[in-house]
């Protein structure tokens, strides 16, 4: 004897309507440039990105899709998802939607994770012009595991980073259609975002600043569809853990406070404190011919749990590196108290030195290069600070 057990299928419409006519998005300096975009409404205005879409695994997803632009073609490419080849947005093997064409775009969310949907016509230059946004797929009934079954959390943080080369903007490099071919100037991005917020902007935004408490869970869901890489470093006290990678959970957390985030790659980063502290996250945006670090965003992390906010600023330890840069000898000034080891790592994250605590280090046999120095004490506290030897 046997049953058979049929269940309920969600399923779960958006409306995305691909924009490229008198777009404009403002950036954190108050300089207005031209973009593309997605938006939900017909009357909508674009913004850079396009919004989160949301489902859980499980569920079908239709992008109702419609195309209300005059001289460009436009898809949508469903980034990570197991789509068949109608439903991939590349217009070489499938279509693309001209002036007031319309289609759906289809996909069964079989995997929690972090996904993307861009547009994927001449997609260097319309995800540029922020023809782009985020796909969360939530665990089976919206549970907050990191997937269905899998490690719990209390909150999470979306960060979508990218980056905007505003000449691009002014002067859209030159689609030929009916080559296919692209004529464009040098990459030279002049604005990195998290969620399209640069500057001022990152840590005024409550949905990129990390707030929480002690012991609370927090998941970070990160994407990058930018063109450069990006390294996430948490503050060691998070005790960061790599979950999942492109929407796959790992064979086993990786216990790691360095996440490194090429263009199209997807993480889930779960972060736990056990102290109240404040600190920031490090974003780095690397560029990938010259490996060198070419902005870099901090991030404000406030864990509070029960204490006063001017409490947890008398536990943020001070260290100081001079001369910096340096080419032999550096001297370390903290307010740890009693520090024990000293460690210093090089901007791959690998450690180059680990010792005990002294206040003068000779770093004369250090490559040249950017390097970040941590003290830690008995107590399980810490301080870090970059320093450059030259
Ligand atoms: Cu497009």
């Amino acid at each position: 004897m046997f049953c058979i057990v049929t269940q309920a299928q969600t399923t779960i419409t958006y409306q995305c309507i691909l924009r490229s006519n008198a777009q404009k998005d403002t950036m954190c300096d108050g300089k207005v440039i031209p973009i593309f975009g997605i938006t939900s409404t017909l009357g909508g205005a674009a913004k850079i990105p396009a919004k989160i879409l949301y489902c859980n695994e499980g569920d079908s997803v239709i992008l109702n899709t419609k195309s209300i632009s005059q001289n460009e073609h436009h898809t949508i490419h469903l980034h990570g998802l197991d789509v068949d080849t109608r439903n991939d947005g590349d217009p070489s093997t499938s279509f693309w939607l001209t002036h007031q064409q319309d289609t759906t775009y289809s996909f069964r969310a079989k995997n929690a994770g972090t996904y993307l949907y861009h547009c994927h016509a001449a997609d260097v230059i319309h995800v540029q012009m922020g023809m782009y946004g985020m796909i969360v797929v939530r665990a089976a009934g919206a549970a907050k595991t990191v997937w269905t079954g899998g490690p719990a959390y209390h909150k999470d943080y979306k960060w979508l980073t990218s980056e905007v080369d505003s000449v691009w903007h002014y002067h859209p490099p030159i689609h030929d259609t009916l080559m296919d071919t692209l004529h464009i100037s040098k990459y030279v991005p002049n604005y990195f975002l998290i969620n399209g917020k640069c500057g001022a902007e990152i840590n005024a935004d409550d949905s990129i600043q990390i707030k929480g408490a002690q012991g609370e869970k927090i998941l970070m869901r990160m994407a990058n569809i930018g063109y450069l890489a990006n390294r996430i470093i948490f503050p060691s006290w998070l005790n960061a853990q790599i979950l999942d990678s492109d929407g796959r959970p790992l064979p086993a957390a990786m216990v790691n406070d360095t996440c490194y985030m090429m263009p199209g790659e997807r993480y889930s980063v779960l972060l736990q404190s056990g102290i109240q502290a404040i600190g920031t996250v490090t974003l780095d945006y690397i560029d990938m011919n010259t490996n060198g670090t070419t902005q870099t965003n901090l991030v404000n992390v406030n864990i509070a749990g029960v204490y006063s906010v001017k409490e947890i600023e008398k536990t943020k330890k001070e260290l100081s590196v001079y001369p910096n840069p340096s080419n032999n000898q550096i001297t370390i000034s903290t307010d740890l108290t009693a520090p024990k080891t000293i460690e210093i790592s090089n901007y791959l994250g690998q450690k180059v030195i680990e010792k005990e605590f002294v206040s003068t280090l000779d770093v004369s046999l250090l490559p040249d290069g950017l390097y970040i120095i941590k003290l830690k004490n008995n107590s399980g506290e810490f301080s870090t600070e970059k320093f450059i030897k030259r």
